[in-house]
């Protein structure tokens, strides 16, 4: 496989409303962000993705953006960016920007225009259809429940599309001048000193050719609108929107780009990572897709520990000698990774917390963390409906009343799944608001933040920040880097219960990563001879006549010799 100047690198997400603030009204900002980098790079971490910081009504909390040059006077400013970006540069740091452009905002500019003329030339920006006898054109049911169509203001029976919320119109690609938009958008950030970009809801951008009406599948009389995604002229566009994208933007400035992609066949997995992919990496969502019902999040099943060890386990085959998978266990859109994947007993323990990181860092690819994960925070509490922010909480809330569920049962369905539980403040301290800020916190913050924040693991032996930093750093030790950035993965025992441990070998080395994602004792026949324990989350393993033997919730990395 061709190297690149990203892969030995660590990846870490901010999301900027609740990372840092600056000036006391609550919400995190840019200049917050730059008076943590010296926080994000005793981590170890390498290129920061920063969730949108552009102009925005933030009806979807920034995903809903009104100038693609513009930062929201929320965030701070221009100069504010470009001072992120210097400062970023001198500590040895990338910064990539969130392209979000399967949609805007319906307070861009070019809606505003497209609105007042849906037949002039930015009407051809969007996607404006007649309705039928009264009704939508299609059935479609949206990413956050409800229909997909709105009708256009003052004009009967005509509908704009929107596949996210009523303010996110999906812009139209087929139409070239869109293409053309986001290509010098994307282009002028670049040149502006942006290293790439995370590139958001981007399967969405292709449409089919005829739009049809699907069997309805849930008691409101709708169809998933995903279901479109799946037709082949649709897919055929998606792929040549993104060559595009590749060829005139990503590739000549040797971008690193990362594609939130759901919903690929494995087959495709060379087209968007391989030498020639669209991406430089996408996300492996497929331990976040298990256990996701069609009816919505109230119907969700909760994995567990050998869930998440074997959806990894399986992509991370899918992508041997192909490309470079990111791995994740959680992000803005999904719960606290050791809520989700830990039993709600282990949740909050630390040395459960740092079992799962060492799978997760030590995996093939590339590993992002999210914000506040490296100290161990978990979901949030949720005292009523009426304190959710996340739009795809109150539409999933919605489709649990529907199908017949007590309010206090939607709550309790939903909450584990909500976006909110990723979005409560970063906490830094156990001071007033965690030290996220001076004022009140736009998200309460969550209340465990007196045990659980930055100050209290900073340098302190044994802690989950200072066990990040560990794997961290081994992945980078240029000893081990061969084998774990670029080497070989073979997994172990993979049918023991509560067991993850996997072989990764390159350089001349092997080295056995093991984690007891249980609360017994794992014992685990050595796959070679016995070398050198390299790091271990809590006291000393034990490694006896060819055997290690895991204490509950330890995790450990061996070199084979
Ligand atoms: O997410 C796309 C997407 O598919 C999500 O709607 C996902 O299904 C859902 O959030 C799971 O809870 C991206 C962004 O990551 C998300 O924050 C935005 O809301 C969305 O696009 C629209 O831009």
């Amino acid at each position: 496989m061709e190297r690149k100047w990203w892969q030995d690198k660590v990846c870490y997400q901010i999301w900027p409303k609740s990372f840092q603030d600056s000036n006391g009204d609550g919400v995190g900002d840019i200049p917050g962000i730059i008076a943590r980098l010296d926080h994000l790079k005793g981590l170890g971490v390498d290129i920061l993705w920063l969730s949108p910081v552009y102009k925005s009504p933030l009806a979807d909390q920034g995903y809903d953006i009104a100038d693609y040059r513009g930062i929201d006077p929320r965030f701070g400013t221009l100069e504010d960016m470009d001072r992120l970006l210097a400062e970023t540069k001198r500590r040895g740091m990338y910064v990539i920007m969130d392209l979000v452009a399967n949609h805007c905002s319906d307070e861009h500019p070019w809606f505003r225009k497209a609105l007042a003329d849906p037949e002039g030339p930015y009407g051809r920006y969007f996607y404006f259809r007649k309705g039928e006898n009264g009704a939508p054109p299609t059935n479609w049911r949206g990413y956050f429940g409800g229909s997909v169509w709105s009708p256009v203001p003052g004009r009967k029976d005509l509908y704009y599309l929107h596949l996210f919320c009523e303010k996110q119109p999906d812009l139209n690609w087929q139409n070239p001048a869109v293409r053309r938009e986001v290509m010098e958008m994307v282009n002028w950030w670049l040149d502006r000193g942006v290293a790439g970009f995370r590139i958001d809801a981007i399967v969405n951008i292709g449409k089919p050719e005829r739009w049809e009406s699907f069997a309805p599948d849930r008691p409101d009389g709708l169809a998933d609108c995903r279901k479109m995604l799946a037709d082949p002229v649709a897919r055929r566009r998606l792929h040549t929107y993104l060559g595009q994208l590749r060829d005139e933007a990503f590739a000549p400035h040797d971008a690193f780009t990362v594609g939130e992609v759901f919903d690929t066949d494995p087959a495709e997995l060379s087209l968007f990572i391989g030498r020639e992919g669209f991406f430089s990496s996408m996300f492996d969502f497929s331990a976040a897709c298990w256990g996701k019902s069609p009816k919505g999040w109230y119907a969700a099943k909760k994995p567990g520990p050998d869930d998440y060890r074997d959806c990894a386990f399986a992509s991370a085959r899918q992508a041997a000698g192909i490309g470079f998978l990111s791995n994740i266990i959680e992000n803005h859109d999904e719960p606290r990774g050791v809520s989700h994947y830990l039993p709600e007993e282990a949740a909050s323990d630390p040395r459960a917390q740092k079992a799962l990181a060492a799978v997760q860092m030590l995996l093939p690819g590339l590993p992002f963390l999210y914000q506040g994960q490296e100290i161990g925070m978990t979901n949030t509490v949720f005292p009523s409906i009426d304190g959710v922010d996340d739009v795809n909480t109150r539409g999933e809330y919605a489709a649990a009343l529907a199908a017949g569920l007590s309010p206090a049962e939607a709550l309790a369905r939903v909450a584990p799944m909500s976006r909110d539980n990723a979005r409560t403040p970063v906490q830094w301290t156990d001071g007033h608001a965690a030290g996220f800020t001076a004022g009140t916190p736009w998200l309460p913050v969550n209340p465990n933040y007196t045990r659980v924040n930055v100050q209290a693991q900073d340098g302190v032996a044994g802690s989950v920040l200072e066990f990040y930093k560990q794997l961290i750093s081994s992945r980078k030790n240029d000893k081990y880097k061969e084998a774990l950035v670029w080497g070989g993965f073979a997994p172990v025992h993979q049918e023991q219960p509560g067991l993850a441990a996997f072989v990764r070998d390159g350089g001349g080395r092997r080295l056995l990563v093991a984690s007891n994602l249980s609360g017994g004792e794992q014992r685990l026949e050595l796959p070679g001879a016995a070398g050198a324990v390299l790091l271990c989350s809590d006291g000393a393993p034990a490694l006896t006549h060819g055997v290690l033997t895991l204490a509950p919730w330890q995790a450990a990395v061996v070199e084979l010799a």
